[in-house]
């Protein structure tokens, strides 16, 4: 399971963004209305934990999409349901941590995943009682289902869960800054485990289609812009002393480790998940900077490969429980 190795990269040291490119591209999206609405539960959670030291994690799941018209018909999206996600949320939980879930709209969600987006119908898990005038669980589904149900509920009454959604990527980087400002004063308590497929394209708004795009126009052509890098705003500016992990997804096992490194060399953050589209439920590869050689201009990478094993059924098992040891280490390092 365990494969340590250390890689150099050529990539220049750490470069943070402009923040002026960020600051333009908040400037041209407006804030979501519901943003002051989640302020203030992010507030009432952290206000509910604070005398405990329990650790945070926020997390990012599922897809962002990238309207095509103002008024919006069409979108650019992508494969991510948000598995990872909302497994990696219920393994959190589970290791002591209160989980701020932010996630697509509609994409899975920790504890409901097992019974949504099924093979099955979620009714085909329940049954008619014999009198016809209750419901019940099908007896071979009761005992897992009791148990994602005991632990659902363990979770809402300690409210180590809260959920936030979001649908745009502008959506999508509006609840980012604020909850990461939001956070901030928690400093290394909180890891960020940032596991959403964010766009890296958008339209401007001054060139959106402001109604639906005719199709009796013929072939449609797009110019799109890079959306700015927000994770080296996140690692420069939001959240300074936080333990942030990013997700890296390639198709091309070639590139992996390279774009991998690629981001650490550029963002200067703690851990690159890195993993490939097609096997990315049974192998994950953590790339991390060696510390001694985190400043100099020939950075060294450690990488640490997760294998799902035989009787593990969840590879976010393992490798939330080795980011958990990790998190716990930056703390004591953080505090001393
Ligand atoms: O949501 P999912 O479980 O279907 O997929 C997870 C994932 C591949 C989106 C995630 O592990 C990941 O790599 N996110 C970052 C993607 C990126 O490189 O932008």
């Amino acid at each position: 399971m365990h494969n340590a190795s250390t890689a150099s990269t050529t990539e220049a040291a750490t470069v943070p963004e402009t923040t002026s490119s960020v600051d333009s591209y908040f400037a041209d999206h407006p804030t979501p209305p519901f943003l002051d609405n989640y302020k203030d539960r992010i507030q009432d959670l952290l206000d509910f934990h604070a005398s405990s030291p329990r650790p945070i994690v926020l997390i990012t799941s599922g897809g962002t999409t990238v309207p095509l018209e103002t008024q919006t018909v069409r979108f650019i999206d992508n494969f991510s349901a948000g598995t990872r996600g909302a497994t990696s949320a219920e393994h959190f939980i589970a290791q002591g941590y209160v989980v701020i879930f932010l996630h697509r709209r509609f994409s899975l969600l920790p504890y409901s995943r097992h019974y949504s987006h099924s093979t099955h119908c979620f009714l085909d898990f329940m049954r008619p009682s014999e009198d016809g005038k209750n419901i019940q669980v099908v007896d071979e589904y009761r005992p897992e289902m009791l148990q994602v149900l005991t632990r659902y509920r363990e979770a809402q009454s300690k409210r180590r869960l809260l959920l936030l959604d979001f649908v745009t990527v502008s959506e999508y980087l509006h609840c980012l800054r604020a909850s990461a400002l939001l956070l901030a004063p928690l400093g290394p308590r909180v890891m960020y485990y940032l596991a959403a497929a964010v766009s890296d394209f958008f339209i401007p708004t001054k060139e959106m289609a402001q109604h639906k795009i005719q199709s009796g126009d013929g072939s449609l052509s797009l110019t799109m812009t890079q959306v700015p890098k927000f994770l080296s705003i996140l690692v420069h500016s939001w959240a300074t002393s936080s333990y942030i992990v990013s997700f890296k997804l390639e198709t091309d096992p070639k590139m992996l480790l390279p774009k991998a490194q690629q981001a650490l060399a550029r963002y200067g953050h703690q851990v690159v998940v890195a993993n490939l589209l097609h096997t990315r439920k049974e192998r994950v590869v953590l790339i991390s900077p060696v510390a001694s050689t985190e400043y100099t201009s020939n950075p060294q990478y450690s990488s640490h490969t997760i294998d799902l094993a035989p009787g593990t059924e969840e590879i976010e098992e393992p490798l939330v429980e080795e980011l958990v040891h990790r998190h716990e280490d930056w703390q004591s390092t953080s505090s001393s």
